[in-house]
């Protein structure tokens, strides 16, 4: 450490220089001025502070270049709003996004320290729920990457999703209190703060251009601005991400506090407060809660305001509007913009209406993430005219004109009308954010092409005869710096060596490795990369959960929501029936397999909890019966979240994606398991069909009835009961959970499940699929015991999917939607 002699020559200052320092030097000068502590002293969390610090002093500049280059040039900028961010950890992404990874994992060691250790004791930003959040975080991450100008915008939830922990079995969810130890990450921007009306009424003034209606009596809540720096990788470019946090406008209501009562006049400032309190965790039926909406509201009045201002301060000509602001709406959760903007543009700056609506029909472009029926957003009008009076009066000028607009095409079709109104008259009067989002957007797009196509023939249809040309699609993408680079820096090292580099900015270099399949040693190092990999997941699974894995094993993992359509179910049956096997004597030569599921329920969501339950009562029978020993093992990672993921996707053998066909919108996880090696198992659903495109049949395990086939079925009367008498492994497998085999101490335990199953219709063809599943399951054990071949593929695999980087998905979105450039600077 620099030092300075003071007068007194015992006192030495430690100075820090302004001049470039070496690493280690900034390590220890952040552990003293950053964590205040000495070394002596200091805790590993200290050096975790003194890295992050380290680190983040690299973008400083970067990051005020970036925002400098923008002001100057002054581009199209895109605006990505979400109400989920799933970033996960950021120390070690920045770092290597910055390119000073191996610097600092050379500082931290000088110092006796190991970055690989410190980078654990960062808490993940879980503030999201899973696919939809994380993609937004694999945009910003391409984004920044490509020199794109990209901002995200988002709520600062002080609770992120809730942690999961499991006791007897069962899923226990916990407060997420992830700012407890400070967020190194995040600049608090006083300045960047918007006032944010709720509630009041709408009076309605005659003026002589018309009549102006005004928001009055409304409640006023404040936003105020976090911004966390999006470094990319290997460019200079630091773009932001924006997260609102709310604060009560007033600090106390001081008639009530003047009175005396004190507690009424905190409560009212919470009630302000609670708005970014706490993530919703349900990810795939919607209720109906006035928070949700006051938390949709609040951020996209504060983005509105904010990119306003922003272009208002460089013009003064709206018309130019759609030249400079691109604004991308995640799903339906921020679909409100479309009548913020109307309502910011009309009333508050006093455009009219007709030009408003052009404009605003120029910036919008919005993204589906779902077909069911029960993730589709409504509102009650009753609820939204208490909350938002002001928006529902703009929403209903917009569908009048739409209606006209429908009724003029299509002439006469009033049942056409009723079908694509922004309000539903036959559920108790409704507002269908779907709809508002399709008729306020110039674009709307699907995450895969099978998505895309079932939403333009059946969700959208009416609207894409109403509106040709405005849906399409662009596939889902993963960020490889995360999903490879990062959790996988093995393999990285070893692609990095045969093909070169330049694969981490083209991911569809790494069709070089192609040939490589054929090449034995190379498949030999590719095997020693996956068993250690699966090794370092053993040995966490162990401290986390006691159960012992054979590194040797088949692992086969499902992580990803709990849900029905998703059919871990399904994979149970399969456990179920191998067990069978394995103890009737009917599997000898059985590939030993290691089964890993991991991931969160919702905690309203009862059915998706119970086969949490089931699955670890399943577990702990398997896992204690001596006459199954190694070939079969079954494991629940507690707590899935995204640093989790980065250890489980590079140590998994199988990548299970078994949706029913035509329920999974996309899937991002099944690209993460293909891009570190492992091959899928999965039906032709969501961008499975695209895998499968890309690696090519013999790659892949494809099983079960296509989209097509499961309509049929389900038109013909599908009956679950001639699936069950048909099939005597099934039968007994079911009979096993209904009949409390695997929960002795309370035998009805799993009726539910046995009722959803074969009385309630198995929604999800669970029953239908199970005996093309099984076989292909069985396909799957005899190829691993082919270490050779299994290679070969899971090589091929990985050469093959680098359609699936998210760099190729912004690229698309850029040109297809935005119109955005690539920044020079
Ligand atoms: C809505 C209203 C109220 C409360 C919560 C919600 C809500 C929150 C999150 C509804 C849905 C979600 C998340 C959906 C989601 O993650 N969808 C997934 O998006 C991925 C990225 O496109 C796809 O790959 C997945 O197929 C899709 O399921």
């Amino acid at each position: 450490m620099t030092t300075k002699q003071t007068k007194n020559p015992k006192v030495a200052v430690p100075v820090i220089t302004t001049e470039k320092t070496p690493i280690a030097q900034a390590l220890q000068n952040h552990l003293i001025f950053s964590a205040f502590k000495t070394s002596e002293a200091s805790t590993p969390r200290d050096w975790f502070v003194a890295t992050g610090h380290t680190v983040r002093d690299h973008m400083v500049e970067r990051w005020a270049k970036t925002a400098e280059a923008y002001n100057a040039q002054d581009p199209k900028r895109v605006y990505y709003l979400s109400l989920e961010f799933l970033i996960g950890r950021m120390l070690q992404n920045a770092a290597l996004n910055l390119g000073i990874e191996p610097e600092v994992k050379q500082g931290l060691s000088a110092l006796g320290h190991k970055l690989e250790e410190v980078v654990e004791l960062e808490t993940d930003a879980a503030l999201g729920n899973g696919g939809l959040g994380r993609l937004a975080a694999c945009f910003l991450d391409s984004m920044a990457s490509m020199d794109i100008p990209g901002t995200g915008y988002g709520i600062r939830y002080e609770y992120g999703m809730f942690r999961q922990s499991i006791s007897q079995g069962q899923q226990i969810e916990n407060p997420d209190n992830w700012l407890r130890y400070g967020n190194l990450w995040e600049f608090q921007r006083p300045e960047s703060h918007y006032p944010i009306k709720l509630y009041g009424r709408v009076v309605e003034f005659p003026t002589p251009k018309g009549t102006e209606s005004h928001w009055v009596d409304a409640e006023s809540v404040m936003a105020i601005a976090y911004d966390m720096p999006i470094p990319g990788y290997n460019t200079e470019t630091v773009n932001t991400l924006r997260l609102w946090s709310a604060k009560a406008a007033r600090e106390f209501d001081l008639a009530h506090f003047n009175d005396g009562n004190y507690e009424k006049a905190v409560e009212e400032r919470n009630a302000y407060e609670n708005i970014s309190k706490v993530l919703y965790p349900n990810d795939a039926s919607v209720l109906g809660r006035e928070l949700r909406l006051k938390q949709q509201y609040f951020f996209v009045s504060a983005s509105i305001q904010d990119i306003l201002r922003r272009f208002l301060s460089k013009h003064d000509d709206w018309t130019v509007l759609p030249d400079k602001v691109a604004i991308q709406l995640n799903d339906t959760h921020p679909a409100i913009a479309v009548a913020e903007l109307m309502y910011q543009l009309v009333d508050v700056h006093h455009l009219k209406w007709d030009q408003a609506w052009k404009i605003t029909g120029k910036v919008f472009a919005y993204t589906n993430h779902t077909l069911m029926p029960e993730a589709l957003e409504t509102w009650a009008v009753d609820l939204f005219a208490n909350l938002l009076p002001r928006h529902l009066g703009i929403i209903y000028r917009i569908n009048h004109e739409f209606l006209q607009l429908v009724n003029h095409k299509f002439p006469g079709d009033t049942d056409l009308l009723s079908r694509v109104s922004i309000i539903d008259e036959n559920n108790g009067r409704r507002v269908r954010m779907a709809h508002l989002a399709v008729i306020g957007s110039h674009t709307v797009n699907g995450v895969a092409a099978l998505h895309s196509e079932l939403l333009r023939t059946t969700l959208f249809a009416d609207f894409n005869r109403i509106f040709p040309g405005k849906f399409i699609n662009i596939t889902n993408g993963i960020t490889p710096r995360r999903w490879l680079n990062q959790c996988n820096p093995g393999l990285t090292k070893l692609i990095d060596k045969v093909i070169g580099p330049d694969f981490h900015r083209d991911l569809s270099k790494l069709r070089g490795l192609e040939a490589l399949a054929e090449d034995a040693d190379f498949r030999k190092t590719f095997r020693e990369i996956k068993r250690s990999n699966k090794e370092r997941l053993a040995k966490r699974l162990e401290h986390l959960t006691g159960v012992r894995l054979n590194p040797n094993a088949l692992f086969d993992v499902q992580i990803k929501r709990i849900h029905e359509y998703k059919r871990q179910l399904l994979n149970v049956l399969h456990i179920i029936t191998l067990y069978n096997r394995i103890r009737s004597g009917q599997a000898k030569d059985v590939t030993p397999r290691a089964v890993i599921f991991g991931g969160k329920a919702a905690p309203g969501y009862w059915l998706a909890k119970l086969i949490i339950r089931l699955i670890n009562d399943v577990a702990a029978i398997v896992n204690e019966d001596s006459a199954v020993g190694d070939k079969l093992k079954v494991v629940y990672y507690p707590n899935y979240e995204v640093s989790a993921a980065e250890l489980l996707f590079p140590g998994s053998d199988l990548s299970e994606q078994i949706s029913t066909a035509g329920t999974e919108a996309s899937g991002t996880g099944n690209m993460k398991m293909a891009l570190n090696g492992a091959l899928t198992i999965g039906t032709l659903d969501g961008a499975n069909v695209e895998i499968l495109e890309e690696v090519g049949k013999d790659n892949i395990f494809i099983f079960g009835l296509t989209t097509e086939e499961v309509a049929e079925v389900k038109a013909n009367q599908y009956n679950p009961w001639d699936y069950y008498h048909g099939n005597a492994e099934l039968k007994q497998a079911l009979d096993m959970i209904t009949g409390g085999f695997f929960s002795v101490d309370e035998p009805d335990r799993y009726q539910a499940i046995g009722e959803a199953l074969l009385n309630n219709g198995d929604h999800y063809l669970l029953l239908a699929d199970y005996a093309s599943y099984i076989a292909t399951q069985d396909e799957v054990g005899k190829l691993y015991q082919n270490q050779e071949e299994w290679s070969r593929k899971a090589i091929l695999n990985v050469a093959r999917v680098g359609k699936f980087s998210s760099d190729r998905t912004i690229g698309e979105y850029a040109d297809k939607i935005w119109g955005v450039k690539r920044l020079d600077h």
